[in-house]
C-alpha cells in the first residue's frame, strides 16, 4: 500500500524544495516507495479534517494503512527504520545515524529558522541590523563546527543515511544567504546530497506542483 503525504498546494518556496515535505519525498525516494501527494491550501491546513492528522496544521504529514504521523524528522525516521537504504545495519553505526538526524533537526536549523523568521518579520524594525550579525554569528558557529567535523569526508558518519539526508534540507534552507559559501566542504556536502537520483526525483515532483499551476 503506498503511502499518503501532504504538501501544499502552493508552496510559497516557488517550487525551490525548501518546504519540509521535501525532505520526505527524498527519504521516499530512496527507498524506493512509492507515495500519493495531498495538495493542500493554507486554508484547509487549519480545518480539522487535517488538524486530526496534524495537531499544528501543517504539512507534510504521512499516511499509511491506520498509521499517520506528522513531524518530517519522525516521518523519515520511520522510513528509514522500514525499509533498507537509510540507516546502517550496525546499532552502534544505527544510533549514531539517527543522532545525526536530531543535530539537524534540534541544533543545526533553529539558528538558520531564527535567521529566517528575522528576515521576514522583522526586517524593517529598528533593532534588526543590530540582531542579525548575532543571529548569523550563531549559524557561523554551527557551520564551523559542523564543517569541522565533516573535514573531506563524503557524509557525516560513513555512508549515506538519513542524518546526512535530513542535514542536507536543513543547510539547503541557507541557499538565499551567502553563508554556506564561507564554508567549501560544506557547500560540497549540499550538492553532493543535491546529485543522488533520488533527490532529483523528489525535487522534479515537488517542482512539477508548481510548474501545473502556470506560476513562474
Ligand atoms: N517541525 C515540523 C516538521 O519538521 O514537520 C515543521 C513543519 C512546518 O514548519 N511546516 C510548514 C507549514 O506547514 C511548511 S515547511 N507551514 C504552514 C503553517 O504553519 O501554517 C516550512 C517552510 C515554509 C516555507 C518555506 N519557503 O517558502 O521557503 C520553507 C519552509
Amino acid at each position: 500500500m503506498s503511502a499518503t503525504i501532504t504538501a501544499f498546494e502552493r508552496s510559497p518556496d516557488r517550487g525551490r524544495g525548501l518546504a519540509r515535505d521535501m525532505r520526505v519525498r527524498w527519504a521516499l525516494e530512496e527507498v524506493g516507495q512509492p507515495y500519493d501527494v495531498r495538495l493542500l491550501s493554507f486554508k484547509a491546513m487549519k480545518e480539522p479534517a487535517h488538524l486530526a492528522l496534524h495537531p499544528f496544521g501543517q504539512i507534510p504529514t504521512y499516511e499509511e494503512g491506520d498509521l499517520a504521523l506528522f513531524e518530517s524528522g519522525a516521518i523519515v525516521l520511520h522510513i528509514a527504520e522500514h525499509h533498507s537504504g537509510l540507516l546502517p545495519d550496525d546499532a552502534n553505526a544505527r544510533a549514531r545515524a539517527i543522532a545525526w538526524m536530531f543535530a539537524a533537526l534540534s541544533t543545526v536549523e533553529p539558528p538558520i529558522v531564527e535567521r529566517e523568521m528575522a528576515t521576514l518579520t522583522e526586517r524593517n524594525k529598528t533593532w534588526y541590523d543590530e540582531r542579525r550579525p548575532m543571529l548569523e554569528g550563531r549559524i557561523r558557529d554551527r557551520l564551523d563546527q559542523l564543517g569541522q567535523r565533516l573535514g573531506d569526508a563524503d557524509w557525516l558518519d560513513g555512508g549515506f543515511s538519513a542524518g546526512d539526508l535530513i542535514m542536507v534540507t536543513v543547510l539547503r534552507r541557507l541557499d538565499s544567504s551567502r553563508l554556506l559559501d564561507e564554508y567549501p566542504n560544506l557547500s560540497a556536502y549540499v550538492e553532493r546530497g543535491k546529485a543522488r537520483p533520488a533527490y532529483k526525483r523528489a525535487f522534479d515532483a515537488q517542482l512539477a506542483v508548481f510548474t501545473a499551476q502556470g506560476r513562474t
